[in-house]
């Protein structure tokens, strides 16, 4: 298939050309046909063709230039803050099967309607065409990526978020082994959002490792290489024997050790996992997804995908996240999404500032005290308002961030938002057990998706991108652990215990407490104390970290009030997870021996004790 000549100009062709691969022509030839962009032009790695596309998305219009050198903000539509499970659909060859937590749509249906939404969706605009790489270049981790979109900005944010990748297309030789996504943002508003939030749609197509994402702009829904290819690199995954993991990676480096111990660690959006990543003292390599394979000698090893961080700016201060906050307000380059801009400056929740008297959101013109039409006072800025920056631009930016070999993993962290029953740090019994801790992972949902907000089973914190059978993505996670020579020991955080008053009993810096404990475990330096749902720490130990750490002294109380075990909410939560699990095909028989083990133990306790609440001092015998 031929590029139409009239869209593209011969130095753009030249650069089609040169990467000597057929595929990539005729995707391009096949979406400009399509899409009838005005023309279309070829971004390489050169800084020439990145700086290109940034002045574009200013030009347009999608983004507009701060008072501060490099920053920029974007705004999304106001239906178009979080991603969008609803008009998120995985397309499905028949016959095949996955999570039944994932929309699915019978594949040829799918692609029909996709290819009525793209028919001249383009027109009068510019097709960028775009290449990176999901993960270090030059590794046995990378993926190739191809991004064609008509916005500038989802290109400028991938050019941040990714490594390039123009030069690692040429060494794939011609053959079909990339990702591609085709995206629009459709026809913009005035103020540069996609006008037709009810056309919205993203619809994944496993078999020709393409997304396609239409009548959206944010992130997660529009750029590719985002939650997109971690959809087809799950399928991957499970196809080549590797994990494909909605996980964090970091060093943790406690003061006077002399050594780093890599944690990767998965959290529904919006429960901590940046924060984890970004504890300070420590380093930090990626905060969103992570490739794991195994190592020539027996040990499992993670990359960040990504080189850069889209995270949620609420309550990014200089107290609570004076890295971040450092990085957002000085000159580089980085972008703003739905904020409040005034006076060319970025305002957000909890940044620890007075609000100005006026501004700009993303719902247009704000001042003090305005209201909607219900009465209710307008937010200033959007709960799930972000920042994109690269990592390197971070003061506690991991020296092994782009290491093609990955790091090795000592310690998988598995966190979830749960206000009443689970314990700060709980470490699992062993790696089967951890598996069917992660499995029973139970968050309440957040402004990070469009949703109502409610506790929600979220195993592994990757349930929305699971295009394979739960019970087949659990094996894999169980079959990794078995091919291990050296096991990373797995925990579980929960970082939002209240009390009955409604009050945190943890403060948001504690979670470098529960690191450092984790982090002595894999050194085999603390003794840990048994009880049904795993190990947790001894108060003497925990006293001795808070008053090294902070020089705050840990109250037995509160050790007592965080850590006691709630059987009746343990027993509830089994129950609801036992629900769930008996509906899905194919769980290994492995996670019901933990499931009824774990049951057991704690009825045995209930009965032995009669009692609902036991405090840990009753286990640590
Ligand atoms: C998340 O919601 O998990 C994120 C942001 O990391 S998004 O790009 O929306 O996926
Ligand atoms: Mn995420």
């Amino acid at each position: 298939m031929n590029i139409p000549l009239e869209l593209i100009n011969n130095e753009n062709l030249n650069k089609l050309l040169a990467l000597n691969n057929n595929h990539v022509i005729d995707i391009v030839a096949h979406y400009a046909e399509l899409c009838k962009p005005a023309k279309v032009t070829v971004i390489t790695d050169s800084p020439e063709d990145v700086a290109y596309v940034r002045t574009k998305s200013l030009e347009n219009g999608e983004e507009t230039a701060l008072a501060m050198p490099g920053h920029t903000y974007h705004f999304d539509g106001t239906a178009d803050q979080g991603r969008d499970k609803t008009v998120t659909r995985v397309l499905v060859p028949s016959g095949y099967k996955m999570s039944k937590a994932i929309n699915t749509l019978e594949r040829e249906e799918g692609l029909k309607e996709i290819e009525e939404k793209l028919a001249r969706i383009m027109a009068g605009k510019e097709m960028f065409v775009a290449f990176f790489t999901l993960g270090p270049a030059n590794s046995r981790f990378a993926i190739g990526a191809l991004q064609l979109t008509d916005s500038a900005y989802v290109v400028h944010a991938e050019s941040i978020l990714y490594r390039p990748g123009y030069e690692e297309f040429k060494q794939l030789e011609g053959s079909d082994k990339f990702f591609h996504f085709i995206h629009s943002a459709g026809e913009l508003a005035e103020n540069k959002t996609s006008k037709n939030p009810d056309n919205k749609r993203i619809y994944i197509d496993l078999e020709a490792n393409r997304v396609f994402s239409v009548n959206t702009q944010y992130a997660g829904n529009s750029l590719g290489l985002k939650k997109l290819a971690l959809r087809l690199a799950i399928k991957k995954s499970h196809n080549e024997n590797w994990l494909c993991e909605h996980m964090f990676v970091m060093g943790a480096r406690p003061e006077g050790k002399n050594r780093i111990t890599y944690f990767t660690g998965a959290f529904p959006s919006a429960c901590g996992k940046t924060s984890t990543a970004m504890i300070p003292g420590q380093t930090i390599i990626g905060d969103d997804i992570a490739y794991l394979k195994i190592g020539a000698d027996g040990i499992a090893y993670a990359i960040n995908v990504e080189q850069g961080i889209f995270g949620i700016i609420e309550d990014v201060n200089p107290v609570d996240d004076a890295l971040i906050y450092e990085a957002l307000t000085g000159p580089r380059e980085l972008i703003f999404s739905n904020i409040l801009i005034s006076d060319k400056t970025p305002c957000w929740l909890g940044m620890g500032r007075d609000w100005p008297e006026t501004g700009l959101s993303y719902l247009g013109p704000w001042q003090k005290g305005a209201c909607d039409s219900e009465g209710n006072e307008l937010k200033p800025a959007h709960k799930n308002a972000r920042y994109t920056i690269r990592i390197k631009e971070l003061a506690n930016a991991d020296t092994n961030l782009d290491s093609p070999e990955g790091v090795p993993v000592s310690g998988i962290i598995y966190g979830g938002r749960d206000y009443e029953v689970s314990p700060p740090v709980v470490e699992s019994l062993s790696w089967a057990h951890g598996v069917f801790v992660g499995a029973i992972l139970e968050s309440v949902t957040t402004a990070a998706i469009l949703s109502k907000q409610e506790t929600v089973h979220n195993p592994m914190a990757n349930i929305d991108f699971m295009v394979v059978p739960l019970g087949v993505y659990l094996t894999n996670h169980l079959k990794f652990g078995e091919r291990l020579d050296k096991q990373p020991k797995i925990f579980s955080t929960n970082y939002f215990l209240k009390s009955s008053d409604g009050k945190f009993l943890n403060q948001k810096v504690d979670k470098k407490v529960w690191l450092y404990w984790m982090e002595g475990r894999v050194h085999g330096e603390y003794k840990a104390i048994e009880t049904p749902i795993g190990l947790i720490p001894k108060y003497e130990d925990l006293k001795h970290l808070f008053k090294q750490i902070f020089d705050r002294d840990y109250a037995r109380a509160d050790y007592e009030t965080q850590f006691s075990l709630k059987l009746r909410g343990l027993l509830e939560r089994l129950g609801r997870i036992e629900k769930i699990y008996a509906e899905e095909e194919g769980v290994p028989a492995e996670f019901f021996e933990h499931l009824n083990q774990q049951k057991q133990r704690l009825l045995d306790v209930q009965k032995d004790k009669s009692a609902e609440i036991i405090s840990p001092f009753d286990f640590d015998l």
